[in-house]
């Protein structure tokens, strides 16, 4: 492999090379290893990664099922976040639902000349009087900052007009390298204008919150089942089948449950500042995985009654989910796959390969942080430079009435050092000696990582899905799931299985020959 990656860098100029090496390990468990991530792409290089914008509107805020979002720039960035991410919502009592309407103000060019906050106005005023939502958030595209249009300003003065909560987000698609600052962004304001409002208490003294599930395919949905089925009562989910009203009262959980680190860890590290709250790493994609973080949250609880009603619901589940996976393991193991993704399925899903028999031969995420990658441990080392530094870090300490520590400082003392609360790993760790890993890899370093090593699966999105295909390798995006779901939990796991065992097992592979191996696509005649 180590010869692998120095032929992937020559193909680049120079400078680039250095630069894109210091993306690429070999995993080695005998030292401490260490990899650049979380630094601007170099221009020209086809990148999976997206905007600011997407991961403020379309990550973290979109998802929230009963607040009308308003993206403020011309129609596109509108248009392509409109339901592609495949976050799932059910109304609740009130019977809202406004994600599948698409809200833009359609700047044009005037708007830009003149500036739009006017538009921005009308079109809160508009959105609030045909769909009187319990909340609007605003986010800016590109445009909207290069113009100073001040949409925080409009945002208040239009909260004071309606009688409605107006959150607004500065997440012009430009700000940070990626959709990573977006999330940072979301997480700050949602933050200060939501979590903390309401103080209903839950009935349960097993109340969680789930940070960073975004119920994709209907994962917080199987998720829940369990949770429920064990007598653990899900609280508010950030913000998967995300409702603003339980995001308000979120602060009264016991404890947090974090799934994807990279979107909602500032918003775990605030709440638990502010009001006490612990949180624990969980991961619910793979069988072994979802027991394992179930005993997590029963070791977190130390109850007797709670922690034998989750082995009993652990062993029956487990035992269903093994008898239906059988088959499909038997045709999957041994087989080999490669995982680029976002900033935390391509670790979580290691786990479910795994409990499949299958080797991750090679893994990156496009925007996760060096902590993703390494573990939280080297935080105090990172050093901030000027695109971090352009995001907001929120001073939180404890809140004057509402801070109320979980639990007796020796214990939760105790339990940090045991590495179950507030920690996480980070991916490296679970990587097989020998594996690659790269981080926001390229389209050229993914097509040579193909043909060097013909993985029997690749999970990666839908910028490069139709590239791998024709190179006759099937292609699953673990981003959107290919329109199907949910993957989490016991059953998503012998969803996932049977999805990809007939992906893999289709003999549409062996028939796939691009029209450039049968003859040359351009033809040229050199002539004095
Ligand atoms: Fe977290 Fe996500 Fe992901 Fe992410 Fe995303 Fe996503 Fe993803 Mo696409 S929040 S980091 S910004 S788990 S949208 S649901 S699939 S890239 S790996
Ligand atoms: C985003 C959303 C995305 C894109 C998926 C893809 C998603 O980053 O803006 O590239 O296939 O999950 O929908 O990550």
């Amino acid at each position: 492999p180590e010869e692998f990656v120095e032929e992937l860098v020559r193909r680049y100029p120079a400078k680039v090379a250095k630069k894109r090496r210091r993306h690429i390990l070999v995993r080695d468990p005998s030292e401490p290893q260490s990899i650049e991530a979380n630094v601007r792409t170099v221009p020209g290089i086809i990148t999976q990664r997206g905007c600011c914008y997407a991961g403020c509107k379309g990550v973290v805020i979109g998802p929230i099922g009963d607040m009308v979002h308003i993206t403020h720039g011309p129609i596109g960035c509108g248009y392509y976040s409109w339901l592609t991410r495949r976050n799932l919502f059910r109304p609740r009592a009130d019977g809202a639902n406004f994600l599948h309407y698409c809200f833009s103000t359609d700047m044009q060019e005037e708007d830009i000349i003149f500036g739009g906050e006017k538009k921005l106005r009308e079109a809160i005023r508009e959105a609030v009087e045909l769909f009187r939502p319990k909340a609007v958030s605003v986010h800016a595209t590109c445009p909207v900052g290069l113009i100073g249009d001040d949409v925080q300003a409009v945002a208040r003065e239009m909260e004071e007009e309606l009688g409605v909560p107006v959150l607004a987000f500065h997440c012009e698609g430009y700000k940070g390298v990626s959709q990573s600052a977006g999330h940072h962004i979301a997480n700050n304001n949602l933050f200060k204008a939501a979590v903390g409002r309401d103080d209903l208490e839950p009935s349960s003294p097993f109340a969680v919150n789930i940070l960073g599930e975004y119920n994709i395919g209907g994962d917080a949905w199987e998720i829940e089942r369990v949770l429920e089925r064990c007598g653990i009562r899900v609280w508010a989910v950030f913000s998967g089948n995300g409702s603003i009203d339980d995001i308000r009262r979120a602060h009264t959980a016991q404890l947090n449950l974090v799934m994807c680190h990279r979107s909602i860890n500032y918003m775990a590290e605030m709440m638990e500042k502010a009001y006490g709250i612990p949180w624990v790493k969980v991961n619910f994609i793979g069988v072994r995985a979802m027991a394992k973080s179930l005993r997590k949250i029963v070791a977190y609880f130390e109850d007797p009654d709670l922690s034998e009603r989750v082995e009993r619901v652990i062993a029956d589940e487990v035992e269903r989910a093994e008898r239906d996976l059988a088959p499909y393991r038997e045709r999957l193991a041994g087989k080999t796959v490669v995982l680029f993704v976002g900033g935390s399925r391509a670790h979580h899903y290691q786990d479910l390969f795994r409990d499949l028999g299958m080797r991750t031969i090679a893994a990156g995420y496009e925007f996760a942080h060096r902590d993703d990658y390494e573990g939280r441990h080297i935080l105090p080392t990172l050093k901030m430079d000027a695109d971090s530094r352009n995001i907001e870090e929120l001073k939180v300490g404890p809140h004057p009435e509402k801070y109320r520590p979980r639990l007796p400082a020796e214990r939760a003392e105790e339990l940090r050092r045991a590495g179950l609360i507030d920690h996480y790993e980070g991916m490296l760790p679970d990587m097989e000696p020998g594996s690659l890993v790269i981080d926001d890899i390229s389209h050229l370093e993914l097509e040579m990582l193909i043909k060097r090593y013909r993985p029997d699966l690749v999970c990666s999105g839908i910028k490069d899905k139709y590239v791998i295909e024709k190179f006759g390798v099937p292609s699953k995006q673990l981003h959107n799931y290919d329109y199907r779901g949910p993957y989490a939990g016991f059953r998503g796991a012998v969803n996932f299985a049977r999805d990809i065992d007939s992906m893999i097992h289709s003999p549409v592979w062996k028939l796939v020959r691009p029209p450039w191996e049968k003859e040359p696509c351009l033809r040229a005649e050199l002539t004095a």
